[in-house]
């Protein structure tokens, strides 16, 4: 009886997987020739037993397409509500205690990607600069005028990283070279790529731009 179960349980996985793949002709372990064509050169595929995706996804679908950003002239800057407004430069964020985390996003499509990331924590580059009291709302600015934002505790709380690398290599433009907002548990427009500014807000009603077009 139990074993009937299993067994009906593995076949119903087999027909999920199987639609997962349609269309598309397999190549190794199981991994779509479509999605093999996606890993960057370099980019690991596996992580502690993991398997991980492509970091880079199908399709790009930013506001103004892939951005690349000139990295002899990019600053960060953490600035607004802050003690001291402070720029820094691309090698002086690499020098920062870095963390990596193995992350997967769930994609109300139906579709996942489980991707290692390595960056700093958000919350040491607020620290450098010191958050004022009143700060209770980050918000992140890139270079193509995207904006969006994250509560101030939540950034400490689940200790957001803002990523520079991905699966082991440096952020693909794609990705949002040089700095990717690595926003676990909330939806992609959280997600903000070419990251310029670190804004500290003590507005917990601002809307970024898909904010303000009527998501959450
Ligand atoms: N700077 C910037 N960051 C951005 C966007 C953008 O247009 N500009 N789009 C957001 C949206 S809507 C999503 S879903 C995620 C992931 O986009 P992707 O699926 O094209 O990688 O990036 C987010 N970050
Ligand atoms: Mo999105």
């Amino acid at each position: 009886m139990k074993k009937a179960a299993g067994c009906m349980l593995l076949l119903l996985c087999a027909i999920l997987l199987g639609s997962c793949n349609s269309g598309d002709n397999s190549g190794t372990d199981g991994v779509s020739n479509a999605t093999m064509k996606r890993y960057q050169e370099l980019e690991i595929r596996e992580y502690e037993g993991v398997r991980l995706d492509p970091s880079v996804g199908p399709r790009d679908n930013s506001i103004s397409g892939i951005q690349n950003v000139d990295i002899s002239t990019y600053e960060l800057a953490i600035t607004g509500l802050v003690k001291e407004s402070i720029a820094l430069t691309y090698e002086e964020v690499l020098e920062l205690p870095s963390y990596e985390k193995l992350i997967t996003l769930h994609c109300v499509e139906g579709w996942d990607a489980t991707v290692l990331w390595k960056g700093v924590l958000l919350s040491d580059l607020i620290e450098m600069a010191g958050a004022d009291s009143a700060a209770n709302t980050v918000i992140f600015h890139a270079v193509d005028g995207y904006t969006t934002a994250l509560p101030l505790q939540d950034v400490i709380d689940k200790k957001i990283i803002l990523a520079y690398s991905s699966n082991r290599i440096p952020l693909p433009p794609a990705l949002g070279y040089p700095f990717i907002v690595v926003a676990e548990d909330k939806p992609g427009y959280k997600w903000a790529r070419w990251v310029t500014k670190i804004e500290l807000s003590d507005d917990p009603y601002y809307l970024g731009y898909w904010e303000s077009r009527g998501f959450p």
